[in-house]
């Protein structure tokens, strides 16, 4: 009766051993991946294993893992691409604030939305950095989305904003409905080039 869960525990122990050791060969090659974003490329061939630093060369991960520091990467790549950037303009600080705006935004804001007969009304709320958020973002979007046709105006309350998009016909009003506010906060797509200018020094929400 004894033996049993003895011999039970042992096949298990093996089991794991075998899994480390298997992961232990592939951590020096998963090493060599990871540090080949930056300078060093040539750890590959490390481990020994022809098949497996082959595989390792090929494909790359393009997801850089977070969105914003994505975003960010795109954008310094592109200022160090450009001869005429002018570095002694240039505020990342400032695109990286922005992001976490968008991030309050997207993410955290409370959007209560209403249709009314002739639009759509959009209390849109949070507190502390999520309400600087709301005041910095709303407002200077539904500037934007004025310069678009859209009639669309906001009014401050103490924890955000009321976001007032009208239409005059019934497939416009059905689209406000449809899109509500995340929806109606990506029309226009001009973030990406605000970004650039932001990181430019050349813009301020
Ligand atoms: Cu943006």
């Amino acid at each position: 009766m004894s033996k049993f869960p003895w011999k039970t525990t042992l096949a298990g122990f093996a089991i794991v051993g075998t899994t480390v050791y298997a992961f232990a060969q592939m951590a020096p090659g998963m090493h060599g991946q990871m540090m080949q974003g930056g300078q060093h490329g040539d750890m590959r061939g490390q481990g020994g294993h022809g098949d497996m630093a082959g595989h390792h060369a090929g494909i790359q991960p393009a997801s850089p893992g977070q969105d914003a520091f994505g975003a960010i990467q795109e954008v310094v790549q592109i200022l160090e691409a450009d001869p005429r950037t002018d570095w002694s303009k240039v505020n990342i600080g400032a695109l990286r604030e922005h992001l976490i705006d968008m991030n309050e935004v997207t993410l955290r804001a409370v959007a209560a939305e209403r249709m009314t007969e002739t639009g759509i009304e959009i209390a849109v709320t949070g507190e502390g950095r999520t309400r600087d958020a709301i005041l910095r973002m709303v407002p200077a979007h539904a500037r934007e989305l004025a310069a678009h046709g859209w009639k669309a105006v906001t009014v401050e309350r103490p924890d955000g904003v009321t976001l007032t998009v009208t239409a005059s016909d019934q497939i416009s009003l059905a689209k406000l409905k449809a899109l509500g506010f995340i929806g109606i906060m990506v029309q226009g797509g001009h973030h990406q080039p605000h970004h650039l200018m932001m990181a430019k020094g050349q813009f301020a929400h």
